[in-house]
């Protein structure tokens, strides 16, 4: 009996989910999400584990994200997963990161072809491990003709670090003769950050309970809605990812019309 109940639960639960898809899909859905996958660490310390458990929690969580995100209809996803700050971490902690997308790819790259997930990156290329680009590139090449959702790891990123190369690229045109100065506006100028072929996030999200934006696309969040909860990242369920686009839904509903 109790058994039975158990069983009755879930299966309402789960259909209640499903349901909220429906619901989600039946209104406008944000084009691109920006998520900050924050609180590995204290996930693992909570726990009395090694920080790189919280890492390897994380990861996993990246595919659940990603698989609902392609089911909303989201049509870009792009999640933070190492800064250019992370390099101050402990080495074997940075190590260990460094062999995360190996190990995501092994695992699930079929998976994301099957769901016509294409794979990208953003951030500095050069400081990477040659095992971690080999990776990344390789999936790259594998899903460059998907067209379903864009999986855009950012990677070594850093905003500001971005900008200024922006403004290095625009005077090197200037001074080449290709570019007036009458003509550099915020769409020409966004054409020269690495984020160039998105169109800006409708939505960040950020977890872990800090309430800031860490050097994370401070131009393309300029006009963005923000959820931030206190769910640590290896605790962030399908639910909260409904949640935040519920939530951006019902703004979008108030305030999109004036
Ligand atoms: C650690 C939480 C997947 C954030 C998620 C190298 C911190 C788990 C990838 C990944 C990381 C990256 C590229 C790719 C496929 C997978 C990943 C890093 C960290 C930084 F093509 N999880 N993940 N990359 N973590």
């Amino acid at each position: 009996m109790l058994n039975k109940m158990k069983l009755w639960k879930n299966q309402k639960t789960s259909s209640t989910l499903r349901d909220k898809i429906e619901q989600i899909k039946s209104r406008p859905v944000p084009e691109h999400v920006a998520i900050i996958m924050d609180g590995n660490g204290r996930w693992a310390k909570k726990r009395a584990l090694p920080r790189i458990a919280g890492h390897h929690e994380g990861m996993k969580v990246v595919r659940k994200t990603t698989m609902l995100a392609n089911d909303l209809g989201i049509k870009t996803l792009t999640l933070y997963a190492f800064s250019t700050e992370n390099w101050k971490r402990p080495k074997n902690e940075v190590d260990y990161i460094m062999k995360l997308p190996e190990e995501f790819l092994d695992t699930f790259l079929p998976e994301l072809v099957d769901n016509n997930v294409r794979v990208k990156m953003m951030g500095y290329k050069d400081q990477l491990p040659k095992h971690t680009l080999r990776a990344i590139e390789q999936a790259m090449e594998q899903t460059k003709h998907n067209d379903g959702l864009i999986l855009n790891f950012a990677l070594n990123y850093g905003s500001r670090a971005e900008i200024l190369d922006a403004v290095k690229l625009v005077l090197n045109d200037y001074k080449d003769g290709n570019l007036n100065e009458n003509d550099i506006n915020e769409e020409v100028f966004s054409s020269y950050l690495m984020t160039s072929e998105f169109a800006d996030p409708d939505l960040l999200i950020r977890t872990s309970g800090e309430i800031r934006l860490s050097n994370f696309m401070l131009w393309q969040l300029a006009y963005s809605e923000f959820w931030f909860t206190e769910v640590l990242w290896p605790d962030f369920r399908e639910e909260h990812l409904i949640e935040a686009i519920e939530v951006y839904q019902n703004r979008q509903r108030r305030f999109g019309g004036i």
